[in-house]
């Protein structure tokens, strides 16, 4: 039984993980912001399927975040921000309507924004806005790459929006 386990762990482990989560497989939050940045780029190509897949792993991984080897001020981030990002991504998992996983991101964003920051790992996180998205408000998102493509508008719109702020562990 233990060997049937392992043989399909090991099976499924290359699809598992994206780059980003290689390179910062220590830091705690790596398969969340691994999870994310998987939403992220199902909404830059409209798939509405593999985004509520993502945000789905992006739930349980939140989960499984161990805190044991969080400073004091990482775990206090960590508890402020578990629920806000939960609750988007709830929300987000519960429908099949791309405009409301929109509409959600802005939020999940901003907080994973907060997130981030208090976990910098050496692979740099792009922080991007785009100036039209969020009924002309304007809305963030990370991005593992500084090349833009903008998960409001479906890889449209690439032009306007542009990267704020690199984080990045010094
Ligand atoms: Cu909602």
């Amino acid at each position: 039984m233990k060997k049937i386990i392992l043989i399909l762990l090991f099976a499924a482990a290359p699809f598992m993980q994206q780059s980003y989560a290689q390179t910062n497989k220590d830091q705690p939050i790596a398969k969340v912001l691994a999870a994310y940045m998987n939403l992220k780029n199902a909404l830059v190509t409209n798939d509405v399927n593999k985004a509520r897949e993502s945000v789905k792993t992006m739930l349980y991984e939140i989960e499984k975040v161990s805190m044991d080897k969080m400073t004091k001020d990482q775990h206090n981030v960590w508890m402020k921000y578990t629920k806000k990002l939960s609750y988007d991504a709830t929300h987000i998992s519960e429908t099949d309507k791309i405009d409301h996983h929109r509409e959600h991101f802005v939020s999940l964003s901003k907080n994973m924004y907060e997130v981030v920051k208090a976990f910098p790992g050496s692979d740099p996180v792009f922080y991007q806005f785009c100036p039209m998205a969020n009924e002309g408000k304007g809305a963030y998102w990370l991005s593992e790459q500084e090349k833009i493509h903008n998960p409001y508008y479906g890889d449209k719109m690439n032009g306007c929006p542009s990267t704020k702020e690199t984080i990045q562990a010094k």
